[in-house]
């Protein structure tokens, strides 16, 4: 029996706000701040419910809006491996935020445990955690007040990054089973990734310090916590990490700052000395993107493309050594937004292994080659999280640096059983059992994923530069259009090409044919009311002119 008493009264302390329609979207519910009272009431009722609906496991409630300004904040929900909520209860989330009143509120849950048979006999198990923002506190007395209302059994995971949040979910619904995530605390977490660090780095030369733009949030206590489990080797040098200076969070600083404005952080002018290699997280930490200086003091930046063209490479190449070739197949995903010349790059990667390949071992495996396949999807992480399930081993990153590598069950327990016949593939198959755990398996993790490039960085003796040097990065542009209507904008062949407004994508191609090099698409977006122009050339004034032109054509 739904609780109808309790919720109704506990929902007249948390009404809707009138004219606002809220939108359960790519990145959960995101807006001001200040509005979203009602919206985490009624979510902390509704993974009370979808963890009654799969028999009592836990559910992850996050509160971010992760790289977006100090006012605004979010909620997002997480399954129980740790990935985003399945697509069809977003749909439900959407309705419930928006039954006007506390009768149609309890007149659409009644309706929703009609319709997903959910039994309400079984308990409901809740882990939820949120971001340093300011309006974060009485957001979560909010959603705590939904999970009384319905009885829900809620651990409150406290203040931490969105991606430690993922790996409790995961850790929790995984106890005393044979595949057993990790421990389900920060000490946990933080033990199995620099023990897992420290494997593949012993004997390696140690690396210079890391400078690590925190964007003044959560990610600074983080980057703070792990440092005494890192110890020798690996030194951080934190900056940015003023988390309760109010307006700081994100202004000027972190990854998607420098992703957008293509810019060090002014805060890291007189910090960081030509050479010298940093990076920056995002709001929540699950964005990374790597920088250095050149000797002239010019700034380059090593976005998420450049990443998961570091890792993909470098797993490969372990593979091989393990000899694990032909079995274990890795695949890239990636997005629209993956530069050009990233996505050659990696067909590169699988042709001259394939060479290499074909020179030893001739005619008879060519049937079967191994190659570095590299899929492009929508925008949106559960998009690459998926696609990326379907490989062996997935790797994925979003441009924004948000991204991660996934070993399947079966990669997994081929990798623990091998039996390696030299002390070479012996080597290569503990870097890659390490790589299992040093990975966040769940989701993109800033954390994790800085320890994964320095992992590679410190195997292949690479400065920045010399990473930045596996590909030139083809000069680009990104436009924001507000338009009247950007429902109107329906795109196809992953957002690359559009179907909708009619004709567009006829004028689109006409234009991108006089630029050399030139590719350009247009896509709605998904978090804010305004549509994307991508332009992309040879030289950086015609990605520029390319990408204004096409803007010209959907306003
Ligand atoms: C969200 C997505 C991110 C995507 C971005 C695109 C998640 C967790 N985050 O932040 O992956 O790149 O939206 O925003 O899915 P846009 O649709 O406004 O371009
Ligand atoms: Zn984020």
């Amino acid at each position: 029996q739904l609780p109808v008493e309790s919720i109704s009264k506990l929902s007249e302390l948390h009404p809707k706000p009138n004219h606002i329609r809220f939108q359960y979207g790519t990145a959960g519910f995101r807006t001001l701040g200040n509005v979203l009272d009602s919206v985490l009431f009624r979510v902390g009722i509704l993974a009370a419910l979808r963890s009654k609906r799969l028999d009592g496991k836990t559910i992850g409630v996050m509160v971010t809006a992760s790289h977006n300004p100090e006012h605004d904040n979010g909620v997002k929900l997480v399954d129980p491996r740790g990935e985003m909520l399945e697509a069809a209860w977003e749909v439900h989330a959407t309705s419930l935020a928006n039954a006007a009143t506390t009768s149609d509120f309890v007149e659409q849950l009644e309706a929703l445990i009609r319709s997903a048979k959910i039994d309400l006999s079984k308990p409901a198990r809740v882990v939820y955690a949120r971001d340093t923002r300011p309006s974060g506190p009485a957001l979560v007395a909010a959603l705590e007040d939904g999970f009384k209302a319905i009885g829900a059994d809620a651990r409150n995971a406290g203040v931490t990054t969105t991606p430690i949040l993922h790996y409790f979910v995961r850790s929790i619904n995984t106890k005393g089973t044979k595949n057993e995530y990790g421990e389900d605390s920060e000490d946990g977490y933080f033990t199995k990734l620099s023990s897992a660090f420290k494997k593949l780095v012993t004997g390696k030369p140690q690396l210079p310090p890391l400078v690590v733009d925190c964007a003044n949030g959560v990610g600074a206590e983080g980057i703070s916590k792990i440092s005494p489990y890192l110890g020798e080797s690996l030194t951080l040098i934190p900056h940015n990490t003023a988390t309760t200076t109010p307006g700081a969070l994100n202004n000027a600083c972190g990854a998607d700052y420098v992703k957008t404005s293509q810019k060090l952080p002014p805060s890291l002018a007189s910090v960081l000395k030509p050479g010298q290699r940093a990076c920056s997280l995002d709001g929540d930490a699950d964005r990374l993107i790597y920088y250095y200086l050149d000797d002239r003091g010019q700034f380059h930046m090593l976005d998420g493309d450049k990443i998961a063209a570091l890792v993909a490479a470098f797993i490969v190449e372990l593979v091989k050594s393990a000899g694990l070739e032909g079995e274990i197949q890795v695949g890239v995903v990636q997005t629209a937004y993956a530069n050009g010349s990233s996505t050659k790059y990696l067909a590169e990667v699988r042709s001259t292994h394939l060479f290499v390949y074909r020179m030893r071992d001739r005619v008879d495996r060519l049937s079967s080659p191994q190659r570095l396949p590299v899929r492009c999807v929508p925008t949106g992480v559960k998009h690459l999280h998926h696609a990326a399930e379907h490989f062996a081993v997935g790797v994925y990153f979003e441009a924004n640096g948000h991204g991660t590598a996934l070993f399947s069950p079966e990669t997994q327990e081929k990798l623990e059983s091998h039996e390696p016949t030299t002390p070479a593939q012996s080597t290569a198959l503990n870097h890659l059992l390490s790589l299992t755990r040093l990975i966040n398996q769940t989701v993109g993790d800033a954390i994790s994923d800085m320890l994964l490039v320095e992992t590679v960085l410190a195997h292949k003796s690479y400065s920045g530069l010399e990473w930045d040097s596996l590909y030139v990065d083809l000069p680009n542009r990104l436009v924001k259009v507000v338009v009247v209507d950007r429902h109107a904008f329906k795109t196809e062949d992953a957002e690359r090409r559009l179907v909708s407004p009619k004709g567009l994508q006829a004028k689109i191609d006409d234009l991108v044919k006089r630029y050399d090099g030139g590719r350009s698409f247009v896509r709605p977006s998904g978090t804010e009311d305004v549509v994307r122009v991508y332009g992309e050339a040879v030289i950086k004034s015609q990605a520029d002119e390319l990408a204004f032109r096409v803007a010209g054509l959907v306003y």
